[in-house]
């Protein structure tokens, strides 16, 4: 109780709005997108598809074939815009080799890549203009996991590339409840004088970067302020 004391003693009551950028690259060749956006898809020959999309990050263009991690919660949509080369997401069973950005797939079988497509397949085909179909996809708790998105066209197997969907994480919730409260605050604690091994040991299904609550992408004394700003104003 004394580091509370300590630490709530140092803060002041001004207002606080955590900044949430839409899409972040989180290395080379993946993005984590965390609020819904439509891709639109075209493609470089049978190598790759070239996704574009535009949020509060801005603009951008013709990517290939990038890894996107997408927020529970959130409605994503994928448009085909130029002609051939269907758009399916699978799930996980489609064998795939490969780095983020030079996925491939490892199977020409047009029965394995239906086999794998989500279901109604129809609903998970993006097919090429002159139609109009798209996918829409909207994520909840029951999806998270990983994907593949990839060409239909059998043996066009370098037009890969993968999705993750993961839980929103929640800057401040400690102690994932899924909330911001006041049992955020021992671990809040933990995290920042005893540091992230200390909190994973003991909080091992919990994301230590929610104790950055000021988002400058690490975990500080920058962040007190603002957690306890979430605490008194959730
Ligand atoms: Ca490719
Ligand atoms: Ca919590
Ligand atoms: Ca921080």
């Amino acid at each position: 109780m004394t580091k509370h004391v300590t630490i709530l003693g140092l803060v002041g009551l001004s207002a606080f709005s955590v900044a949430l950028a839409d899409t972040t690259m989180v290395a080379p060749s993946v993005y984590e997108i965390d609020a819904g956006v439509d891709f639109s898809i075209g493609n470089s020959g049978a190598s790759s598809f070239l996704l574009n999309w535009s949020d509060g990050s801005g603009t951008f263009t013709d990517e290939p074939d990038p890894t996107l991690i997408l927020h529970v919660g959130q409605t994503y949509t994928f448009m085909r815009t130029t002609g051939s080369h269907p758009f399916v997401i699978t799930d996980d069973t489609l064998p795939v080799t490969g780095t983020d950005g030079s996925y491939a797939r490892a199977t020409t079988d047009g029965a394995v890549i239906d086999a794998a497509t989500l279901t109604p397949i129809a609903d998970f085909t993006a097919d090429p203009a002159p139609t109009t179909d798209q996918i829409t996809w909207t994520l909840t708790s029951g999806d998270v996991g990983d994907y593949f998105y990839t060409c239909r066209v059998t043996f066009h197997t370098s037009m890969a590339g993968a999705i993750h969907v993961v839980e929103p994480s929640l800057p401040g919730d400690m102690d994932c409840d899924g909330v911001v409260g006041f049992g955020d605050i021992n671990p809040f604690v933990l995290a920042l004088v005893d540091g992230q091994a200390t909190y994973e040991a003991a909080f091992p299904d919990c994301d230590y970067q929610n104790a950055d609550v000021s988002g400058n992408g690490s975990v500080g004394f920058d962040d007190i302020n603002p957690f306890v700003a979430l605490l008194l104003n959730p």
